[in-house]
């Protein structure tokens, strides 16, 4: 059965990036439309607002190698039990960054949902840092090993000390900057990863066809994390770590349609979206549209 009710959660952390103002994101993507156009789709939204989050400059970093680790992990611990409520309701919680850091509570909430889940984690990088390998101490390269136990405990221990991922359901698509300790732990990690090469190659369907496969083994759904840097800078400049050579509009359209076919959406992060590097909230608007194309837009539906 199809569920029809959207639950918006905004996040506006900056903490976890060196460059400010994802913490606008969530404002962007609303003065975008986000609202009207899922009401337009027929869906049920319900927006609870924006969690707490500290300010960076009333703060310090303490750790230069974990930057604001106590805020985000403060932040994280209060996402994680909406998105797990969320879930346990049969409501689609659909957080709104902000950083990637939130990617934190997002999948510990999917986890403490109870549901086994799948991810698909469409970005340029691979978030699979730790403090061993991360060179810029920034947490929101971090989420993805985090959800895999490995971290800070004050991180990895948010929502239960369990793992919160199963490596053969986890996927990766759109990758292109991967450091070179992160990527040796992805792929000693068993999680797989499909970079851009391959889309070149099979073709954006065919990737996203496998990922969902794969994804949804076993599951009862997928939770998919989307960092707004996957698409082309030229598409998106409105993103904090941009990638040349990345996925076109109609390509991250197609995998979102996708997505909205296989209704096979549990929960859904949209992340990273800056409007102070943005042109005209261009980027912002990308977010909306593909998040319609996740929710059942179709051209000639
Ligand atoms: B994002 C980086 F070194 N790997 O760890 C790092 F290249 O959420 C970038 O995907 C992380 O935008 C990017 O700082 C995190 C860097
Ligand atoms: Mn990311
Ligand atoms: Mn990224
Ligand atoms: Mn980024």
């Amino acid at each position: 059965m199809e569920r029809r009710k959207v639950r918006v959660i905004g996040v506006p952390i900056d903490l976890g990036a060196d460059r400010r103002g994802v913490d606008m994101g969530p404002s962007a993507i609303r003065y975008a439309g986000l609202h009207e156009r899922l009401k337009k789709l027929g869906w049920e939204v319900e927006d609870v607002g924006n969690i707490d989050v500290p300010i960076a400059e009333t703060r310090e970093i303490k750790d230069p190698l974990l930057k604001y680790l106590p805020e985000i992990s403060e932040v994280n611990q209060k996402l994680y039990p909406l998105v797990a409520q969320a879930i346990k309701e049969g409501v689609i919680p659909l957080i709104i960054g902000g950083d990637h850091s939130l990617g934190i509570g997002s999948l510990a909430g999917c986890a403490a949902s109870g549901k086994q889940f799948g991810v698909i984690w469409f970005d340029t990088h691979g978030d699979y840092n730790s403090v061993e390998t991360t060179s810029s101490g920034n947490i929101h390269g971090m989420p993805l090993a985090v959800a895999n136990g490995i971290g800070a405990e004050e991180l990895t221990s948010i929502g239960g000390a369990a793992r919160k991922i199963k490596e053969e359901n986890t996927v990766i698509i759109g990758a292109r900057d991967f450091d070179d300790e992160e990527r040796a732990m992805i792929r000693q990690s068993g999680i797989t990863v499909f970079t851009m090469s391959d889309i070149d190659r099979l073709g954006m369907e065919a990737v996203v066809r496998q990922g969902l496969e794969i994804a949804n083994r076993g599951t009862h759904g997928v939770h998919i994390s989307f960092d707004l840097d996957v698409l082309d800078p030229s598409e998106a400049p409105g993103v904090g770590t941009p990638v040349q050579g990345g996925m076109t509009y109609r390509e991250a359209h197609l995998a979102m349609e996708m997505v909205a076919d296989c209704r096979c959406l549990l929960s859904m992060d949209v992340v990273e979206v800056n409007p102070i590097l943005d042109a005209q909230n261009k980027t912002a608007e990308l977010a909306v549209g593909l998040i319609s194309s996740a929710f059942g837009q179709k051209i000639y539906p």
